[in-house]
C-alpha cells in the first residue's frame, strides 16, 4: 500500500501543478489534462473508456474498504471543467421555496457559506447505472449499447459536505414542493447532432429531506476535478447519474419537474419493459471478485476475496458457486457497510481448486430481501446488470 499512496500523492500534487498553471508538468499528465478526464488513469489501475474510466477490480487491495479518488472510476458525459472555487457559488431556486422562487432572484451559496454550516460525512456506494453492462453481450449474448463496463464503475467514498435537508430547512421550504432538478456545469451535452443542454436531472423532494448530500471534499481532501470540484450532489444507494457533479443550480418546485435524463435515458426501455417505465433510482445488488478476468489461481487452498452492494440495503448473504451454480456456499463477511451505506467484503475459502478452466461464481442477498438473479433483464442501454457474473480463472 505504502507505494501506491505516494503514487496517489504525486498525481495529486503534479495535478494541482496543471490546474495552477505551473510550468512543470509530468509529460504523461500533461495529455491527459487536455482530455476529457485530468486525473492520472494509470493502465494498472484503469480500463480508459473515451470520456470515462472504469476502476479495475484485480488493482483493488482487499485491504482497503474506501475507494480513494485517485481510485474511482470517472464516468463524464463531455469533459471535467476546471472550475473556480474562489468565484463558484451554488445557485438555489424555485417556486417550492418561500423566497428566491425565480432564477434571477436565486439565493447563492459560496463554498465559504457551506463550509460554515453543520458539517457531515457519509460513507456510500457510488455507482453507474449501467456497471456491468458488457454481460449483457458476453454473458448473456445480447448486446446493449453504452460503455461496455465490467463491474468496475463503482466505488465506495467517504464524503465530506453538508446534507441538502439542512441547507433546505435554512432557506425555507414550501410545503408542496415536489421535485428538483439538479443542473452541472459542464459543457451541455450534444449527441447524435442534439443538444440537450447541461447534464441535470430532477428527484423527489423526498430523497432530499432524507439522505441527499452536498460533497466538497472525501477522504479529508477536495473533490478532485474529476469527480465534481467544487461541490456534487451525492444521492446515496441511486444510480449515479442522480449524482449531479459541478453542482451549478438546484431548482425547487412545486411541480413534476423532468429532463431528457429521466425521460429519454436512465429508464427502462426495450426488452420485456412497457414504454411507460419510470426513471431509475435505487441501485440494484452486484458482486465482484478482486481478481482479473482468466486470473492464474494456484491448485491448492486459496481465499478469494470480493465486495457485494445494494442500493437498497446492507448486505445479508454471500454464496459463492464453483461448480456452475450446482451448489453454493456462504463466503465470509469480512466487513459489512453497517451504520454506513458502503459496501460489504467478504472472501471464501476455494478448499479443493481443480485444475484447468474454472469459473467462479459469487451471489449476494441484500437485507431487503432481493438475490441477484442468474439472467439479468434485457433492456436497451444496458442498465442495472445485477446478474451473477461467471468470473472465469485459470487454475493450474
Ligand atoms: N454534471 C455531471 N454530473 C454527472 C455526470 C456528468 O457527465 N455531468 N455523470 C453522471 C454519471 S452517469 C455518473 S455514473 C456519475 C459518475 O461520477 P464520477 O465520475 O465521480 O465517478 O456522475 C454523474 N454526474
Ligand atoms: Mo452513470
Amino acid at each position: 500500500m505504502r507505494s501506491s499512496t505516494s503514487i496517489s500523492r504525486r498525481g495529486f500534487l503534479t495535478l494541482a501543478a496543471v490546474v495552477g498553471g505551473a510550468a512543470v508538468v509530468h509529460p504523461t499528465l500533461a495529455v491527459a489534462a487536455t482530455g476529457p478526464i485530468l486525473k492520472p488513469i494509470p493502465p494498472e489501475w484503469f480500463v480508459p473508456f473515451g470520456t470515462n474510466a472504469e476502476m479495475r477490480w484485480d488493482s483493488v487491495d482487499p485491504r482497503t474498504y474506501l475507494t480513494a479518488q485517485e481510485r474511482l472510476f470517472v464516468r463524464n458525459h463531455t469533459s471535467t471543467p476546471v472550475i473556480d472555487a474562489a468565484t463558484y457559488a451554488l445557485k438555489v431556486f424555485g417556486d417550492g421555496l418561500a423566497t428566491a422562487r425565480t432564477e434571477a432572484d436565486a439565493l447563492s451559496f459560496t463554498l465559504a457559506d457551506l463550509r460554515s454550516r453543520c458539517r457531515a460525512s457519509l460513507t456510500s456506494v457510488h455507482e453507474c447505472t449501467g456497471n456491468g453492462r458488457r454481460f449483457f453481450a458476453d454473458q448473456q449474448g445480447t448486446p446493449a449499447s453504452g460503455t461496455a463496463w465490467s463491474l468496475g464503475a463503482v466505488g465506495t467514498v467517504r464524503w465530506e459536505g453538508v446534507w441538502l435537508r439542512d441547507l433546505l430547512a435554512s432557506v425555507g421550504l414550501d410545503p408542496d414542493a415536489l421535485s428538483i432538478q439538479a443542473t452541472g456545469l459542464d459543457d451541455p451535452y450534444v449527441t447524435g447532432g442534439v443538444d440537450y443542454g447541461r447534464v441535470r436531472r430532477p428527484f423527489p423532494v423526498d430523497k432530499a429531506l432524507d439522505d441527499a448530500f452536498l460533497a466538497w471534499g472525501a477522504d479529508g481532501a477536495p473533490l478532485l476535478p474529476d469527480h465534481g470540484y467544487p461541490l456534487r450532489l451525492v444521492l446515496p444507494g441511486w444510480v449515479g447519474i442522480a449524482s449531479i457533479k459541478w453542482l451549478g443550480s438546484l431548482e425547487v418546485s412545486t411541480s413534476q419537474l423532468t429532463s431528457p435524463w429521466n425521460t429519454k435515458w436512465y429508464r427502462m426501455t426495450g426488452g420485456a419493459f412497457p414504454v411507460d417505465s419510470p426513471p431509475l433510482t435505487v441501485n440494484p445488488v452486484r458482486s465482484a471478485l478482486e481478481l482479473a478476468w482468466d486470473a492464474a489461481i494456484p491448485a491448492r487452498p486459496t481465499r478469494l476475496t470480493g465486495r457485494s452492494w445494494s442500493g437498497a440495503a446492507p448486505i445479508r448473504r454471500v454464496e459463492v458457486s464453483v461448480d456452475g451454480g450446482r451448489s453454493w456456499r456462504p463466503a465470509v463477511l469480512d466487513r459489512r457497510g453497517r451504520d454506513d451505506q458502503g459496501w460489504t467484503q467478504w472472501s471464501y475459502q476455494w478448499a479443493r481448486p481443480r485444475p484447468g478452466r474454472q469459473e467462479v461464481w459469487a451471489r449476494a442477498t441484500d437485507e431487503a430481501g432481493r438475490t441477484q438473479p442468474l439472467v439479468a433483464a434485457y433492456n436497451d442501454n444496458g442498465y442495472f446488470f445485477d446478474a451473477v457474473v461467471r468470473h472465469p480463472v485459470r487454475v493450474a
